[in-house]
């Protein structure tokens, strides 16, 4: 290869250019465009399913079309697949490998998806982005070269003529609001050139919801949710109308559900991150799954002599993000606390295997791990250096100030 930088500007802009060429699904000339099939619409954040338009005036015989995302693993349309004229079919993405159900997921951080016909061609691809619950990548209107992020899915049935705006990424200022402080909420849209307006409406304590203009500035649009100087619950949501009119909601299913804050005065229960260990190759097993795991943990220390309930408060590997898992409150006896006791957290994203398994790991170099109330302020964080193999780092003594690599592991009892 030769490095880019030493390459003459005109001849990088003409490999560019071939390369754009040949990327680009309508242009390409792999594709039979003459099939008039197309990959018109594809959901990855949920129950994922992709869905294909005949724009043809006759019915097309699929049987052993091959959908994939992954060229390794093609999934045959079973026999007997027919899609008449003008028509949609649905292909379920539920790693089943049954009939429309394929034998893959797609993954909601971005991907691309295949089409290819029985000989071997492809009829169609596209490149998905990253998508969130309740939003699809398609083509506006059905079949055209129009390929965007719509905030409003419509799986099986036309799509809409255009796009409908969808709000892609949400900026709260605070992350954790105190009593009488403005908090500023901002959004960023799939395409801006599409908002004909967009609103933020919050209501506090299970009031009306009070409807805000968003200002545009920069890439987001902004508005701020005034203080308030009483306890309680704060949500909010975000309705986005495009130029065709159509609006979508963030999140998707708003007002059923909307994102939310609590301002709470409570006193913070006294508990300590006690112990950690980021690097158990064969310690400790984990045999919550029915087999020894050998998973990341850290113990929370109670030192009072009451019990406490964790449901509803959080543990989080990210100072920045403190509410990243929600303690269920599905299971006391394992949420809770004893006096002078101590609870085990596993770091192994299996929340399958029960409540006390958190949706993040822990990194054996060193980050973070804290538990934070219910309104999210901190109870107690701790940043751990690297720690080695089958070791933990712990107070010296429970609740103590000082840390250190232990020189036994006491996973669940007193260090
Ligand atoms: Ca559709
Ligand atoms: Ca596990
Ligand atoms: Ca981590
Ligand atoms: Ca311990």
């Amino acid at each position: 290869m030769i490095p880019l930088n030493r390459l003459q500007p005109t001849l990088l802009l003409l490999i560019l250019i071939a390369f754009w060429s040949c990327s680009s699904p309508d242009d390409s000339p792999v594709i039979t465009a003459e099939e008039g099939l197309f990959i018109n619409e594809v959901y990855s954040a949920g129950n994922d399913w992709i869905e294909i338009y005949n724009a043809t005036n006759t019915t097309k015989n699929l049987s052993n079309y091959k959908i994939y995302d992954d060229g390794a693993v093609k999934y045959p349309l079973p026999n007997g697949t027919l899609l008449n004229a003008n028509s949609y079919l649905v292909i379920l993405c539920n790693d089943v490998g049954v009939g429309l159900e394929a034998n893959f997921r797609l993954s909601s951080a971005g991907e691309t998806v295949y089409l290819e016909n029985t000989e071997g061609k492809l009829v169609d691809f596209v490149e998905v982005p990253k998508l969130d619950n309740g939003q699809s990548y398609g083509r506006f209107p059905d079949g055209s070269k129009n390929l965007a992020i719509s905030g409003v899915t419509s799986q099986g049935s036309t799509n809409p003529s255009a796009e409908v705006v969808a709000v892609t990424r949400i900026v709260r200022t605070p992350i954790v609001p105190v009593l009488n402080q403005a908090v500023s909420i901002q959004a960023e849209v799939s395409n801006s050139a599409k908002v004909q307006s967009i609103q933020l409406f919050y209501r506090f304590n299970n009031a009306a919801y009070t409807a805000l203009p968003m200002v545009a500035g920069g890439i987001f649009y902004s508005a701020t949710i005034p203080g308030q100087n009483n306890t309680g619950k704060m949500e909010y949501y975000i309705e986005v109308t495009s130029t065709n009119n159509l609006k979508s909601y963030k999140p998707f299913d708003a007002p059923t559900d909307a994102y939310n804050y609590l301002l709470n005065t409570d006193p913070l229960p006294v508990l300590f991150v006690n112990e950690i260990m980021p690097a158990n190759l064969s310690c400790c097993p984990d045999t919550d799954g029915g087999i020894n795991e050998f998973d990341d943990w850290f113990e929370i220390y109670n030192p009072g002599p009451n019990s406490v309930n964790l449901a509803g408060m959080y543990v989080s590997d990210d100072p920045a993000d403190p509410f990243k898992y929600k303690i269920p409150g599905t299971n006391i006896t394992k949420t809770t606390i004893l006096p002078n006791n101590y609870k085990v957290f596993w770091a192994d994203e299996q929340g399958a295997q029960g409540v006390l398994h958190a949706n993040f790991r822990l990194t054996a170099t060193g980050e973070s791990v804290g538990l934070y109330y219910i309104d999210g302020r901190k109870i107690d964080e701790k940043t751990f250096p690297s720690v080695p193999e089958n070791k933990t780092y712990g107070r010296t003594t429970n609740g103590g100030a000082t840390w250190n690599v232990l020189q036994n592991v006491t996973q669940g009892g007193s260090n």
